[in-house]
């Protein structure tokens, strides 16, 4: 048996490896044990092999280090990679299994970590867990301790080939965050997933934990002298959760190679107001609605969601509401300036449609030969496309050339398409449900081009390097919880808010995150306008997609006026800070940083049923203690400082937000805040200036902005400039708030005197 140790320097401060045999132990700088792991496959039947034998042996390599415990006829051989980060900020673990017994053998499973006393040996009951979710509608949270009312429902919530989840035990595909007491923090996270589906299971073990990372191999075979790997863990020690998934994303991006779209698209979906209700007249008659209000509302896409076709599968019969067809949508919507886009389920039949009763055997069956229901939906059971069925694949080839190239659509949302990672017997049999997938997703991206996909309804790690733009949350509804939805997977706008606060890590890194579309209707609403302007702030904090989707003929003035303050997409996501409500973060932080000023874009929710006094504590977003700033609601024009230290904001309706813009006291007059967009300057400042007693702001903004610029002016200075009392700017308090009709680039130049004897 080797032992020796290595050591893995990190920011936070030097870790020690420590290899011994087929065991792996990491110290933390001040000598705590954090972790204790060894490796292990599983073979069908349950047989199992770690690498914690008496026959491993270590050895220091190029690349780190690497555990063998030989193998010989009657067990496989297994190779066990352990990688410190190039830039030493991360482990990395990976397993290989060689069959070396001289038969098949089934793999159902590699994990490449397995630590059965868990992270810093704490008790389960105090660990927080964050939790991803397989795909686009599964619930996700911040790190929160596990209980009762967050278990994951079975598939499509949670992957179909994962292990249940309870309270003893959170299974969080893809990666998740770990908690101990005393402020430590891990990051266990799978950086590919080209062939397995990945989970991180931390489960109860007596008073302690234990946590295991697997991927899922399903059963292949492998053949005497071939070799099979696990998917890449990335381990992250870093007590800030923000900073720990950054780097996870940045490293899975690279590794799955991420598509970079080069914007943040906006646009109109007709799904959240007519459903499958929608006619080729509703389309014409938003159309012309907002072709008239483009200079408010400057969106790229307007997009045709489901209720065009004639039945799931049958994308290219399209129904009686459609008379002129899609293509003549498409050319009419182009002819308004705007790109077109539609919704379609690549990897959905539905049992009524034609074509599975043409080719009821393009569809996954089950080990019986009966076909596999993907979801019960559109009242009735609804296939999966078996895309390794080589007429299958021809046809859905077919099928996505006529909408992009007879159509011409230029915006795919592909829907429903977690389909193809089903359970079930494929054509191909020796392929995972991930080779699977991704297959699927080559197949429409080798037809589609560069045109921009939408991903919904799709496991979050196969996806990347594949879409353009990815759902990350349960879909909006018109009210704001379900009561039977035990989940918090169904249609609900709190459930939407959840994820999308939980997920703002991935934006920009493995695609552009879309969080669901604006609803910010009166009529046909159970939502509150608390709510509604609480859902326009988490999008907008997002820094995702902006979709409208109401009736934009129908639209009540007063929320009308709400979707240009949304406009335009600002790209970077906020960083969620707890504590945390129901698993939703109780904060959202935007740091903007520009040459000439830092500050704070903050937003703070009451998640509670009734109304709660909030406060704005700036040791939230760690900023320096006794400092004075100013605070600047955007909704309110509301205006407090300069203050050090909390401050109660009042009351807060049920499901309301306090958004302020937060700026350090500069002494002197200073912007505070604009209410021309809902990050209250953070889009459409470009540049300030204050020079011999003179403010200058830039301004730059796509689209027509009306409202004001909120100046605060300290006791001793004056303002001096007189053409701005012709348009009647106003004070409150000592904010001074001036209107800007804002159509593109302005100016504006503030002079001030200043009294003395106040300045000497
Ligand atoms: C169209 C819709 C919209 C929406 C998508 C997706 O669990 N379910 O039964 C379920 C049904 C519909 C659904 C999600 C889940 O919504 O997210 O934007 O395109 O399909 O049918």
């Amino acid at each position: 048996m080797t032992a020796f140790e290595t050591r893995l320097q990190l920011k936070s401060g030097e870790f020690t490896l420590h290899v011994e045999g087929g065991h792996l132990t990491i110290v933390s700088p001040d000598g705590d044990v954090l972790l204790e792991t060894s490796a292990a496959v599983e073979l069908g039947g349950g047989r199992r092999y770690s690498t914690d034998t008496a026959a491993a042996e270590g050895q220091e390599t190029p690349a780190g280090a690497e555990v063998r415990a030989t193998g010989d006829h009657t067990r496989p051989e297994l190779l066990w990679h352990i990688m410190p980060g190039e830039e030493g900020q991360a482990l990395f673990l990976r397993l290989e299994v060689t069959n070396t017994t001289g038969g098949d053998l089934q793999i159902e499973r590699l994990d490449p970590l397995e630590a059965l006393a868990g992270f810093c040996r704490s008790a389960m009951c105090g660990l927080e867990v964050s939790q991803t979710g397989w795909q686009s509608w599964s619930p996700a949270y911040g790190a929160v301790a596990p209980t009762h009312d967050m278990h994951q429902a079975g598939p499509p919530v949670l992957g179909p080939v994962l292990p249940p989840c309870d309270v003893l035990r959170v299974a969080v595909p893809w990666v998740t965050v770990v908690h101990a007491p005393g402020g430590r923090s891990l990051l266990a996270g799978f950086v590919t997933a080209r062939d397995q589906t990945s989970v991180v299971a931390v489960q109860a073990e007596g008073d302690g934990h234990s946590i295991l990372a697997s991927s899922y191999a399903e059963g292949v075979t492998l053949r005497p002298g071939a070799t099979l790997r696990s998917e890449t863990l990335m381990l992250v020690f870093d007590r800030d959760d923000t900073h720990a998934l950054d780097s996870y994303a940045r490293r899975v991006a690279a590794e799955m190679q991420a598509r970079e779209w080069p914007t943040v698209p906006a646009g109109w979906c007709s799904w959240y107001y007519y459903f499958t209700a929608v006619t080729e007249a509703d389309i014409m008659s938003n159309l012309e609605t907002l072709a008239a209000a483009r200079d408010r509302l400057p969106l790229e896409y307007v997009q045709i969601d489901d209720g065009y076709q004639a039945s799931i599968g049958d994308w290219l019969t399209i129904n009686e509401k459609f008379p002129r067809g899609m293509r003549f949508l498409a050319d009419t919507i182009r002819s308004q300036g705007f790109k077109p886009g539609i919704w379609f389920a690549p990897f959905l039949v539905s049992e009524a449609s034609e074509v599975y009763r043409q080719h009821p055997d393009w569809v996954l069956r089950d080990e019986q030969g009966d076909p596999v229901n993907a979801m019960s939906n559109w009242g009735t059971r609804n296939f999966a496309l078996d895309i390794t069925t080589p007429q299958a694949a021809d046809w859905l080839r077919h099928v996505v050339s006529t909408i992009v190239n007879d159509w011409g659509y230029e915006y795919l949302k592909i829907d429903f398409i977690y389909a193809e990672m089903i359970k079930g017997v494929r054509y191909e049999p020796n392929l995972t449900s991930v080779q699977a997938y991704r297959r699927g997703l080559e197949l429409i991206r080798e037809v589609a081009g560069d045109r921009f996909i939408l991903g919904c309804g799709a496991p979050f790690l196969p996806s990347v390097g594949m879409v353009d733009g990815m759902r990350i949350g349960p879909d909006v509804a018109p009210y704001w919880r379900d009561p039977k939805d035990h989940h918090g997977t169904e249609p609900a706008m709190f459930n939407a808010i959840r994820s999308t606060l939980a997920h703002g890590w991935m934006h920009r890194r493995l695609w552009v995150n879309d969080p669901d579309c604006l609803m910010v209707r009166e009529h046909d609403s159970q939502l509150t306008l608390a709510e509604v302007r609480t859902w326009v702030t988490v999008a907008a904090m997002s820094g995702g997609m902006v979709l409208f989707s109401d009736n934009m003929s129908k639209l009540e003035p007063s929320r009308a006026s709400l979707l240009p303050f949304a406009l335009p997409t600002y790209g970077e996501a906020a960083e969620p800070h707890g504590p945390y409500v129901s698993g939703a973060a109780t904060h959202l932080a935007l740091r903007v940083r520009r040459d000439w000023e830092n500050w704070l874009v903050t937003a703070m929710f009451n998640w509670h049923d009734e109304a709660l006094p909030l406060d704005f504590d700036p040791s939230v977003y760690a900023l320096a203690e006794g400092e004075s700033y100013h605070l600047f609601d955007p909704w309110t024009e509301e205006h407090t400082g300069p203050v050090s230290g909390p401050v109660s904001m009042g009351i807060t309706a049920p499901h309301g937000t306090r958004l302020v813009a937060m700026h350090s006291d500069l002494g002197r007059p200073q912007v505070v805040g604009t209410t021309l967009h809902v990050l209250a300057g953070a889009v459409e400042i470009a540049h300030e200036t204050w020079e011999r007693d003179s403010l200058t702001l830039e301004l730059d903004c796509q689209g027509v902005h009306d409202g004001h610029l909120a100046i605060y002016v300290p006791e001793g200075y004056e303002l001096l400039s007189t053409w701005y009392s012709e348009r009647g700017y106003y004070w409150r308090g000592r904010v001074l708030l001036i209107p800007v009709h804002l159509a593109g680039k302005a100016m504006v130049k503030l002079d001030f005197t200043r009294d003395m004897e106040l300045t000497l």
